[in-house]
């Protein structure tokens, strides 16, 4: 059994990486703090907020600085409910589904939180520095980084994301101060976390003290050579080297569900989890199977809030031995508001990053 701290299950003391146990972080709609994992590049930063700043540059009209209080003075709160979920939540899966080796911390199924998170819009905090859009230079980018302290692989954590996707109004994507309705904690990122509803928690960078408007992509290490889904040809870190560059970054979160338990009782099978939706849209839809996928059985959803909130479903259905049949698999499938279906099965990549294959549980 690993060690625990806290409830939660730690797989390495030191950055801290830890993940809650799957059937208590399903109890709860919104994650308590105590129960949301903790995955650190580098030591956990503790922070003075009367003195650390967050500058906002690049191509902006007018560079500025805020403390914490500054912020808060100078802007309205918004408040969104996302779910912060690591690229590597099931890597476990992944390797036992593929039987093969994956790289990274061997996460469960616990690595995803869903909290109400409270801050400044980016697109406020943007808006206000007047972000120059110089005409036919292609692409732009919202960089963020956090220089306070240096990670396992480089001096500092950074990542990118699509301008776009920081000054859109539906894209939600916050500068965030508070968690629950409290004031985030050093573990989670105090003073400033960032928070993209939507896209994968590597972006959601902690300890945050810059924005930067850049025609160019985060050049931190996690944003260019880590956080990609390599083909599966790559097999060694030494193959991996000549594809970094060839891989897009992982932004959105796939579609996905995962079942939290099973439990047979008199012919009947109850079955519970979570759903995440992908860049289509919210969950609309999760069905179960106990016939390996010869028939579908839908889900009651029994939690969802707004465009960015995981899905938590129940159902409880006939196993098809009757009273007999105590022992199987149980499979989970979600469905988009736009019709796209959860995948059987995701190819094996070396990072054992967004693993979105069906839900599965022996009982
Ligand atoms: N500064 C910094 N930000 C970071 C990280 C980090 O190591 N350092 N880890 C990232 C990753 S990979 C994830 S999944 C989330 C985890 O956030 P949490 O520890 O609050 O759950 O933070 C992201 N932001
Ligand atoms: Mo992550």
């Amino acid at each position: 059994m690993a060690e625990t701290q806290e409830g939660r299950i730690v797989h390495q003391r030191s950055p801290l990486n830890a993940e809650p146990p799957l059937q208590e972080l399903v109890a709860h709609p919104l994650t308590p703090e105590e129960l949301v994992y903790a995955r650190n590049h580098g030591p956990i930063e503790h922070l003075d907020a009367a003195t650390f700043k967050l500058k906002v540059d690049g191509l902006v009209e007018r560079e500025a600085e805020y403390t914490l209080e500054e912020i808060q003075n100078a802007f309205p709160k918004a408040e969104v409910v996302a779910a912060l979920q690591c690229a590597g939540n099931r890597r476990g899966a992944m390797q036992d589904k593929k039987d093969k080796p994956v790289e990274g911390v061997l996460w469960g199924q616990g690595t995803i939180a869903n909290v109400r998170w409270g801050g400044v819009r980016l697109r406020d905090l943007l808006r206000t520095a007047g972000v120059r859009m110089p005409q036919g230079q292609g692409a732009m980018y919202a960089c963020f980084a956090s220089h306070v302290t240096a990670c396992e692989q480089d001096d500092w954590f950074g990542a990118s994301i699509p301008l776009e996707k920081a000054l859109s109004e539906d894209g939600d994507a916050l500068l965030a101060y508070e968690m629950n309705g409290k004031p985030l904690k050093p573990e989670h990122g105090f003073p400033f976390r960032v928070v993209i509803p939507g896209y994968s928690g590597a972006r959601w960078v902690k300890w945050v003290d810059q924005v930067t408007v850049s025609h160019r992509e985060s050049d931190n290490f996690y944003q260019q050579r880590d956080y990609k889904v390599l083909p599966p040809e790559v097999q060694t870190r030494e193959q991996a080297e000549h594809f970094w560059s060839k891989v897009p970054p992982i932004l959105a979160n796939p579609l996905n569900s995962v079942v939290a338990s099973a439990d047979a009782f008199g012919g009947h099978l109850t079955v519970k989890g979570y759903a995440v939706s992908g860049p289509a849209g919210q969950v609309a839809r999760v069905c179960v199977s106990v016939d390996d996928g010869a028939s579908w059985q839908p889900a009651q959803i029994t939690y969802q809030e707004g465009r960015w909130s995981w899905t938590l479903w129940e159902a409880t259905v006939r196993l098809p031995g009757g009273e007999a049949a105590c022992h199987g698999t149980v499979y989970s499938r979600a469905e988009d508001m736009s019709g796209h279906v959860q995948p059987k099965d995701t190819d094996w990549n070396l990072r054992g990053v967004v693993y979105h294959g069906y839900g599965e549980m022996r009982f």
